[in-house]
């Protein structure tokens, strides 16, 4: 532990990221390194260089019209590098790379910028929504957009942008994560959903997930699934779930995070910060006071 806690230090020290976290040593997992002063920051896009993040800052309201939302770059290793890099968004949430271009989702719009030139080439309307929020890329390279505001799933194609799914169990719609067979997606009303790219048809994965928000690969089979106030989830095939992580004590959000490898990268909307997690360390580590299943520890030790 002493080793681990000296080598947590010296990576502080390498990164000047400050002093080791609050949580830690509080039952929750240690992070790896944090970055503090960031504005809403709701989502995080890892750069075609594979060490560049590109985050996005909400500035404010979800909602609001305000001109004052932004995309940092901080590298994996948690050095800011610009904070302000491409401004003049309003309310930023959804980030995806694909190929040189970092979409972003901005309220009712998809904006498009271009990675190497740090700027935005492109902005697409998408009528009828009113909270754009996740953006992923299906296998066909269409790109995909949740409305929370009206529960649908928008799509770009070919520049033109129309209705994907509009179906009940949408309400809500939240995170996105493009499988090569599937589309999963989470909602506010705690459901982990798949909607098969073809029929559309939705299936229920799991329910209980309080306000989900992010949703990734998780160990195996397994999927982590966020809940923006606080809470991050280990969701297994048979449609149980087990706490990672729960910042509410301390207020601190679980956003859209992403996973790079064996870190998993949580933006924070509050209080505004940017937190890497080992995701092996806490498959070695007690997870809300009790064990995982034997099983697991036999193939994470
Ligand atoms: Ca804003
Ligand atoms: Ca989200």
């Amino acid at each position: 532990m002493a080793a681990r806690a000296g080598v947590l230090a010296l990576l502080l020290l390498a990164c000047g990221c400050g002093a080791p976290s609050k949580d830690a040593g509080q039952g929750n997992r240690s992070p790896v390194w944090r970055v503090q002063g960031l504005a809403e920051p709701e989502s995080v896009a890892l750069g075609p260089d594979g060490r560049t993040l590109y985050v996005a800052n909400v500035g404010g309201e979800g909602e609001a019209k305000d001109g004052n939302g932004f995309i940092s770059r901080i590298s994996t290793g948690g050095r800011v590098l610009q904070r302000q890099w491409v401004t003049g968004l309003d309310a930023p949430k959804g980030a995806l790379v694909v190929g040189g271009r970092l979409y972003v989702s901005d309220i009712d719009r998809l904006v498009e910028i271009d990675i190497a030139a740090g700027r935005v080439v492109a902005r697409y309307a998408v009528a009828g929504a009113t909270f754009l929020n996740d953006v992923a890329a299906a296998p066909d390279g269409t790109m995909l957009a949740s409305d929370s505001g009206s529960g649908r799933i928008f799509a770009l194609r070919g520049g033109r942008v129309f209705v994907w799914a509009d179906h009940a169990e949408l309400r809500s719609v939240n995170g996105l994560l493009a499988e090569p067979q599937r589309l999963v997606v989470t909602t506010m009303e705690g459901k982990l959903l798949a909607v098969d790219y073809v029929t559309k048809a939705v299936t229920v994965l799991a329910t209980g997930l309080g306000e989900a928000d992010g949703v990734t690969q998780g160990d195996g089979d397994a999927y982590f699934v966020s809940e923006w106030p606080g809470r991050l989830f280990r969701v297994t095939p048979d449609g149980r779930s087990q706490v990672l992580i729960d910042g509410r004590a301390r207020g601190a959000y679980i956003n859209d995070f992403i996973r790079v490898g064996d870190l998993l990268i949580i933006p924070s909307w509050k209080p505004g910060e940017l937190t890497a997690y080992r995701v092996l360390t806490w498959m070695l580590t007690q997870v809300e006071g009790e064990r995982l299943p034997a099983r697991l520890q036999r193939t994470y030790m």
